[in-house]
């Protein structure tokens, strides 16, 4: 077994502690042969009366469901979080309630743009999705590694992606659709250097942070909101591939970071982060000097330091990856009394999309998948019922409310707070909201002259191959953030 890894050993571990059983096909009946189908004579042809061949050939013909339309490629775990400090002082959720309390969770990290058989090692955001099964229903923190994002309006997510994949003639990514519409929203500047630059290309799942990215509203016991950002700080320190070594492993080993992820954890190197949160008033979001829910930018931590609440732990590797992973469904929606959305347009373009699109992927009952289910101590008690696949069944309870007869009731304690807003309904245009500054802060005081070139080698490799009024559009937006990141860029180009 010498040069096995814990991946590689699955089906040897697996066979020391299960005997074979008798097959049986999915009616329970046993079968006959696995091996032979019913032919006429020797030569054929088959017989229509062979259920156990045409089974299995139905059944192969369905296996696959859509992949996700981003994030398609990923790799799962279980675990839990532990609360080691107090904040009940700004949320009442249940996660939240007592220091040492211990949430079970599950997470599925991804890169974006790649279909489900790409390369790990890609440059490209990776997600960084996890489920907490809580008391009151399951709590989905849909993020990224990156605290920031490309856009700030939803209506541009979809054109964003197309430009992110195939060309809709050639099937080929696209330079020039790439970087067309990055040069054209500048707004994306900051994601962009984030991407090009060494966390680009993370060495795997376990050494990179998570971000919930948005504004999210917390609220406390008493009614209390304060708006807040959810931070995971990898445990096992950063750590990046450098880009030639990310393009080899793209070709040796394109299921690096499942390996890595899956071998750390059956080896018992149980990955974690330690979650932090920064938080602001209400009245400091309302007078602060930009718009705190703009996804393009984030809070000085000078100014709203991180806070410590807990820690992540990664200690189960699925048991099966299509039911317990390709079925696993976030959706930033799915938030507990004392977590709220704050008005990020964003997030708020996420309530919507995530169960959407499980609905068309999964089916209109994927929260009955045991994977997307609450714990077993939160009673379905619901007035949605039926559709297909149904298997919750509710008994002889009440189909419709009010009802006379011990129906499920409202429950009182998760009741939002109010929220007051005024202002004009317009389509607002976003694209000139500063797209800059926080990007020159990042290249003045947080890059280093190497950090630097390497990000300006990045860009100008992958820019080369878009046409020149492109080139020259993006090179003009990168000398805003500042004229030597421009020009760098341009003397890179040739
Ligand atoms: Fe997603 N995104 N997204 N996204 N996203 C999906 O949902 C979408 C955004 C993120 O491991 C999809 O179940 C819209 C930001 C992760 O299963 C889809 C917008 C952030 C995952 C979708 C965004 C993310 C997804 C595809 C703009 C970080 C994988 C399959 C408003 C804060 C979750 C699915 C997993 C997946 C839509 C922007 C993270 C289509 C419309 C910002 C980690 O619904």
């Amino acid at each position: 077994m010498a040069g096995r890894d814990a991946a590689a050993n699955q089906l040897t571990q697996w066979s020391k502690t299960n005997e074979s059983e008798r097959a049986v096909n999915n009616h329970g009946c046993p079968v006959p042969s696995l091996t032979k189908s019913q032919t006429v004579g020797t030569k054929g042809p088959i017989l229509l009366q062979d259920t156990n061949l045409t089974e299995h050939l139905a059944a192969f013909d369905r296996e696959r469901i859509p992949e996700r339309v981003v994030h398609a490629k990923g790799a799962g775990a279980f675990g839990y979080f532990e609360v080691t400090h107090d904040i009940t002082k700004y949320t009442k959720a249940v996660t939240f309630s007592a220091v040492g309390k211990k949430t079970d969770v599950a997470v599925r990290f991804s890169t974006v743009g790649g279909e489900s058989g790409s390369a790990d090692t890609a440059r490209d955001p990776r997600g960084f999705a996890v489920k907490l099964y809580t008391e009151d229903g399951n709590w989905d923190l849909v993020g990224n590694n990156t605290p920031i994002f490309f856009i700030r309006d939803p209506i541009l997510f979809p054109s964003f992606i197309h430009t992110q994949k195939r060309n809709p003639q050639t099937h080929l990514k696209d330079p020039d659709m790439f970087w067309d519409f990055i040069s054209l929203r500048p707004e994306t500047t900051h994601q962009v250097c984030f991407l090009f630059g060494d966390r680009g290309t993370p060495d795997g799942y376990r050494h990179m942070n998570g971000y919930g990215s948005h504004t999210f509203k917390l609220v406390n016991a008493q009614g209390k909101p304060t708006y807040a950002k959810f931070h995971f700080k990898t445990d096992q320190g950063i750590k990046n591939l450098p880009a030639d070594k990310a393009h080899q492993i793209s070709a040796d080993d394109p299921d690096y970071s499942i390996h890595d992820l899956y071998n750390a954890i059956a080896e018992g190197r149980h990955p974690s982060w330690t979650v932090h949160i920064q938080v602001m008033t209400y009245e400091e979001a309302e007078k602060f000097r930009y718009n705190p829910f703009d996804l393009t930018k984030i809070w000085p931590q000078a100014e709203f330091p991180l806070q410590p609440v807990g820690r992540m732990v990664l200690n189960r590797n699925p048991t099966n990856y299509f039911s317990q992973v390709e079925q696993l469904a976030f959706a930033p929606a799915n938030m507990i009394p004392g977590i709220e959305p704050s008005p990020d347009k964003m997030l708020q373009g996420r309530l919507f999309s995530y169960v959407d699109t499980h609905r068309h992927r999964l089916g209109a009952n994927y929260t009955q998948i045991p994977v997307n289910c609450p714990i077993p101590s939160v009673k379905r008690a619901t007035y949605t019922r039926d559709g297909p696949m149904c298997i919750f069944a509710q008994d002889g309870a009440p189909n419709y409310f009010p009802n006379s007869f011990n129906g499920p009731h409202e429950c009182p304690s998760a009741i939002q707070p109010t929220f007051n807003l005024s202002g004009d309904i317009e389509r607002y245009n976003s694209a000139d909201e500063d797209n800059f500054s926080q990007v020159t802060t990042f290249w003045n005081k947080v890059l280093g002259p190497e950090e630097r070139n390497r990000l300006a080698s990045n860009i100008a490799g992958h820019l080369k191959a878009a046409t020149a009024a492109v080139r020259e559009r993006a090179v003009a937006n990168f000398s805003q953030v500042h004229p030597d990141f421009g020009a760098l860029i341009k003397s890179k180009l040739g």
